[in-house]
């Protein structure tokens, strides 16, 4: 371990009394006695997932969970706990045999990321950190760019010189997007379409995007990109369209707001499920060969039509609720997303299996849930903000 480079701590448990002053983790430490075999016998192999508190990472990292991985993921330190959709999942830092441990770091923080990649000795690195909403980019574009561009290139950085010191051989993957086709050039999108990206997070999600194919060309690293197109889940986050339109429903139902404020009605998405999609992650990397994939499911619906679903599916109207706000437009935007995704289909036997109903579905069911314990609170009396 080069001096000055200290090992990222395991984040301390809220719950866990007294877990303020954690354990270290040692690279050097024997990791023997935590090693499980896979079912197949081979050795146990070990994961790095960075953006595990977000959507696709609590899905992915459940998925290799599932598949007995040793998982490790990035977080960040923020001044409360960012942790909900992974909660379930935890282990406490002092339970031996745990499967998945927290690390305290940054994608914009080169030496954070060297230091964790040495640590961890991953097989697999699945690079899932970014800010990554669309009309925030256009804000922050300073921002967007050093999560999702040079976070990307400052990761593949950090795996190239592990690569070449440790001689091991680490498969990664790039959380490349359906967004850098932007102002697209043909429909269906392909993985031969050129790209246009429309946004600041677009063109950091491009710059992303060929490093990775650089690094596999120039340094023959076995490295991925998913274009995956727009895919949602109830861990949607709630500022995402279909989050929005799902969550705002199942409360207006239960009479806990009145008004949905949206901006352009008319942009078509080929929306699939994030539990699907983080398969296909994992699929990619399970390759001899590292190539790039379009995910998507082949099936394209407006912003309208959506918000009419989950309207209908509740007995609304969205015209006596939904309320045009131009700040929720774009300055430049994305007209229609449709994927071909032919390649993941023949190559990796890759498919979604939930469709746009189910989708539907599954996101007001949770929501619905969520708004009834709201209600429930409410009734009863009780605050719902934060604050002593
Ligand atoms: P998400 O829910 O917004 O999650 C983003 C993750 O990145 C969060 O864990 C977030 O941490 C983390 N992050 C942000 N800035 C960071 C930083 N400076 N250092 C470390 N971590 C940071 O996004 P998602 O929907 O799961 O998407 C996962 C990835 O796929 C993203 O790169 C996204 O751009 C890309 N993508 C998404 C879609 C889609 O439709 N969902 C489609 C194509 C590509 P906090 O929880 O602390 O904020
Ligand atoms: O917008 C329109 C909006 O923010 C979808 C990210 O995961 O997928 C996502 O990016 C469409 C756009 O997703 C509102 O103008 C209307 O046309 O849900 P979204 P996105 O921009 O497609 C891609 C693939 C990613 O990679 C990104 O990380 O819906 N729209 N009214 C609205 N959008 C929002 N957010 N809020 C509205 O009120």
């Amino acid at each position: 371990m080069p001096s000055g480079c200290f090992l990222p701590l395991p984040i301390p448990f809220r719950e866990t009394p007294g877990a303020d002053t954690p354990d270290r983790l040692s690279g050097d430490q024997p990791r023997t006695h935590e090693h499980r075999m896979n079912t197949d016998q081979t050795k146990q192999r070990t994961a790095l997932i960075t953006g595990i508190t977000g959507q696709d990472g609590s899905y992915l990292a459940e998925f290799l969970l599932a598949k007995d991985y040793q998982v490790h993921g990035l977080i960040r330190r923020s001044s409360t706990f960012n942790t909900r959709r992974i909660d379930h999942i935890y282990e406490d830092i002092h339970e031996r045999g745990r499967h998945l441990t927290l690390h305290y770091a940054d994608i914009t923080d080169a030496n954070s990321l060297a230091c964790l990649i040495r640590a961890i000795e991953p097989d697999e690195v699945y690079n899932l950190a970014a800010q990554s909403h669309v009309r925030v980019s256009f804000d922050m574009p300073i921002f967007t760019a050093e999560t999702a561009a040079m976070g990307a290139l400052k990761l593949l950085e950090a795996v190239r010189e592990y690569e070449k010191n440790q001689g091991k051989r680490v498969r990664y993957y790039q959380a490349s997007s359906s967004e850098m086709y932007g102002k697209v050039r043909e429909t269906p999108q392909s993985e031969e379409t050129p790209f246009h990206p429309r946004s600041p997070y677009g063109c950091a999600k491009v710059f992303a995007h060929w490093a990775t194919v650089n690094y596999r060309e120039s340094y023959d690293m076995h490295c991925s990109c998913g274009i995956l197109f727009n895919h949602e889940s109830p861990r949607r986050g709630e500022t995402f369209v279909t989050r929005k339109i799902t969550r705002a429903a199942c409360r207006i139902k239960l009479g806990l707001q009145d008004k949905l404020y949206l901006g352009n009605l008319d942009a078509q998405r080929d929306w699939g499920f994030a539990g699907d999609y983080v398969e296909a992650m994992w699929l990619m990397l399970q390759q001899e060969q590292p190539d790039d994939y379009v995910i998507a499911t082949g099936q394209s619906t407006s912003v309208r039509d959506f918000l009419q679903r989950v309207f209908s599916s509740l007995d609304l109207d969205p015209d006596q609720h939904v309320v045009i706000d131009p700040r929720y437009y774009r300055p430049a935007e994305v007209d229609l997303l449709l994927g071909d995704p032919s390649r993941a289909k023949e190559h990796l036997g890759w498919t979604p299996k939930v469709d746009l109903d189910g989708l539907v579905r599954m996101m007001v069911d949770s929501d619905m849930e969520l708004a009834r314990r709201e209600e429930t609170l409410r009734k009863a009396g009780h605050a719902l903000r934060g604050g002593a």
